[in-house]
């Protein structure tokens, strides 16, 4: 008889980050991360991550509610189901719970993590089988201070940790900015890829500018100018300037992403698999930009190591013509896993073992739960 989910439990974990993180909404000072495990009748058990960024200063899902969602409506759905039956499970908590994309997301990726480790194959391998095992994996430059980023890019070369580099924009005004990505692209441009996000801080006519201004002084990539739900300005940048546009905050599923591309955008998408509802969910946005013409950039919501392995084995599956930022564990001060992710010359190994390939330490995982 095939293996039934006995239990989910679910922690929310405080880890502290290695310098204050500056977006354009936030400042983060600690991630919080929301771990769950699900245990099935054969013993076997799964683990996935819903993480958010700033409680609900980015998105619509704060770690407290994830965690409540989990709890209260997602885990007495599965209670009890067949553990191996994703596609039948997914759609038993799709119709039965409206979005939540966070949530749903730690609950495919534990099912998976399980059935790997039941089937004896690494995640990767159910979602159809590795193109790459090492994932270009790039650095964000966001201490707030310019003299500190070039400090810090320069040591992350040096290490020839990462080629590329993410600056977190638009917090201050456009001048402020533009002065502040001039000088780290004088300073590393020659050595690494820039790139820069503005999470929608930015009106259309505003990014205009700033697009144009970026475009020349060699930005490479320009993520999420506009406001998430100005999709007609997006397409618009999206054909000036030699930076290519990134869609991230307008694009977390598969039908967003249908809606873009029939407007005519062209760029990249960032794919996360919090924003899609899973590791196995977001293959179907994945698959959209690829028949659209569209590039694929694997994004972080600054997961720890669970959540961070569990879209790389969704990565891998794909080509990344722009590669991923799964930067995450390292801006975290500890970890909660027992082997961390090898991160070295620009990329980061994807873990070959079955299911995602992590373990949790459990010592750290009662030191970091929130009690
Ligand atoms: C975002 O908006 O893309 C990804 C990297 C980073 O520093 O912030 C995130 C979120
Ligand atoms: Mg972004």
């Amino acid at each position: 008889m095939s293996a039934t989910i006995e239990r989910l439990e679910t922690w929310l974990v405080d880890l502290p980050t290695i310098r204050p993180h500056k977006l354009s909404m936030t400042t983060m000072g600690c991630q919080t991360l929301v771990i769950l495990r699900l245990t099935r009748s054969d013993g076997i058990c799964g683990l996935g991550e819903a993480t958010t960024i700033g409680g609900l200063s980015y998105g619509v899902e704060s770690p407290e509610g994830i965690k409540s969602a989990l709890d209260n409506y997602l885990a007495p759905l599965l209670t009890g189901q067949p553990a191996d039956d994703i596609n039948p499970l997914l759609a038993r908590i799709n119709s039965a719970v409206k979005g939540n994309t966070f949530a749903k997301s730690a609950i495919e990726t534990a099912l998976l993590d399980a059935k790997g480790k039941a089937l004896g194959l690494p995640v990767s391998a159910l979602l159809g089988g590795a193109l790459s095992e090492r994932l270009p994996v790039l650095w964000t430059l966001a201490s707030g201070d310019t003299a500190k980023d070039i400090a810090e890019g320069e040591k992350l070369l040096a290490e020839g940790r990462h080629r590329a580099f993410k600056l977190k924009i638009g917090a201050r005004d456009l001048e402020t900015d533009l002065a502040h990505t001039c000088a780290i692209v004088e300073a590393l441009g020659d050595r690494a890829s820039i790139r820069v996000d503005v999470n929608q801080a930015w009106d259309a006519s505003t990014a205009a500018r700033g697009c144009a201004e970026l475009s020349a002084m060699g930005v490479d990539l320009i993520e999420q100018p506009v406001s998430a739900h100005d999709r007609d300005a997006l397409v618009r940048l999206s054909h000036r300037g030699r930076a290519a546009i990134l869609a991230d905050e307008a694009v977390a599923s598969a039908e967003d992403g249908f809606d873009i591309a029939r407007r005519g955008f062209s760029g990249a998408y960032a794919l996360k698999i919090a924003k899609a509802g899973g590791p196995a969910s977001v293959l179907r946005l994945a698959h959209v930009a690829q028949a659209a013409g569209i590039g694929l950039y694997g994004g972080t919501m600054l997961e720890g190591t669970i959540g961070t392995v569990a879209s790389l084995h969704a990565w891998s599956t794909l080509p990344m013509q722009w590669g991923t930022e799964m930067f995450g564990p390292l801006l975290l001060k500890d970890d909660i896993v027992a082997r961390p992710l090898s991160f070295a010359d620009a990329c980061v190994t994807l873990p070959q073992t079955l299911g995602l390939g992590v373990a949790l330490d459990e010592d750290k995982l009662r030191h970091y739960s929130r009690k």
